[in-house]
């Protein structure tokens, strides 16, 4: 059983985790870069009703050793690693830390770095913005944890328990392959070209270039041993595509604010596995080259 979960990442994602959390009686803190034990208010909007929650707060300096028996990271990816490692020292052995960002490699890296850490991945579908003071919760979707070939955890259970669209995979990495998929299709193409995910299929250059893009995908699954991968790629974007038509993806919201993209951790990534295997992907290649060279952290 865990005492209380702390969320490290305090953006949009981070604040519904919290108020899912605080709805199950988990009773969350949000970690903040700085600052005393407190609270925060969060209004949360949805369909247009609000509700207003109180969540308790805490900045990482503040935390005592062994504090810290369960951690949900929410930080864009670039952040992640940094980020789990200043909490260290307040997790008691073996607390679960459970990675929900987009893009792969944070786990590895940290999982070499800190191989006693009790990792977990996640990847959700649930769509959610601040719109000033208010947590905008735009898309009801679906979140799923899990770590390769391990059964849920007791901790878990609690999780599922208030119908919050929590399942476990015992296949993560299928889950988090999808998702990088869809977002190696979608992201990169949005921030170069600055437009909404729609424009991808209205615009017949750029839905070619999706084509073109999922071509190489397709052939990375495949050395991957992943045939859902492989046969259904192109599928997956399109239909995410269209129902995400009006939204701008993360990748686009972060150039637009100047921000480093997790442009690394999704076709960099992408780009490490093709080479491991031998494929061939030029145009993913593309892509990293143009949009890491805006990354501040060059
Ligand atoms: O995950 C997304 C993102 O923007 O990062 C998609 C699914 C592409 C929705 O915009």
């Amino acid at each position: 059983m865990i005492r209380r979960w702390y969320i490290l990442g305090a953006g949009a994602i981070g604040r519904l985790f919290a108020c899912k959390l605080q709805r199950l009686g988990l009773d969350p803190v949000m970690l903040l870069r700085s600052g005393e034990h407190g609270k925060t208010g969060i209004t949360l909007r949805r369909d247009g009703e609000e509700e207003k929650l109180q969540v308790d707060t805490c900045g990482i300096a503040q935390l005592a050793v062994g504090e810290i028996d369960g951690l949900l990271v929410t930080t864009k990816a670039n952040d992640a690693a940094m980020a789990v490692t200043a909490c260290i020292p307040a997790l008691v052995t073996a607390a679960p830390v459970v990675l929900l960002h987009n893009g792969m490699g944070v786990l590895e890296q940290l999982q070499r770095d800190h191989p006693a850490l009790n990792l977990f991945a996640g990847t959700t579908t649930e769509g959610a913005y601040r719109d000033g003071e208010i947590l905008v919760h735009a898309g009801l979707g679906d979140t799923v944890f899990g770590r390769e070939q391990t059964p849920a955890p007791p901790w878990f259970a609690a999780f599922v328990e208030g119908n919050e669209r929590f399942s476990w995979s015992q296949d993560i990495d299928e889950a988090l392959w999808k998702k990088l998929l869809i977002n190696c299709a979608i992201n990169p193409l949005t921030a170069l070209h600055r437009c909404r995910n729609g424009a991808l299929l209205d615009n017949p250059a750029l839905r070619a270039e999706v084509e073109l893009l999922c071509e190489e995908l397709a052939a990375v699954s495949a050395a991957r041993g992943n045939a859902r991968g492989a046969g259904c790629a192109l599928d997956w974007a399109l239909g995410v595509i269209q129902r995400t038509a009006d939204n701008q993806s993360s990748m686009l919201q972060d150039a637009l604010a100047g921000r480093d993209t997790e442009i690394r951790y999704i076709t960099g990534y992408l780009v490490s596995e093709a080479q491991r295997l031998g494929v061939p992907v030029p145009r993913n290649e593309a892509l990293l080259r143009q949009l890491d060279s805006t990354n501040a952290s060059n």
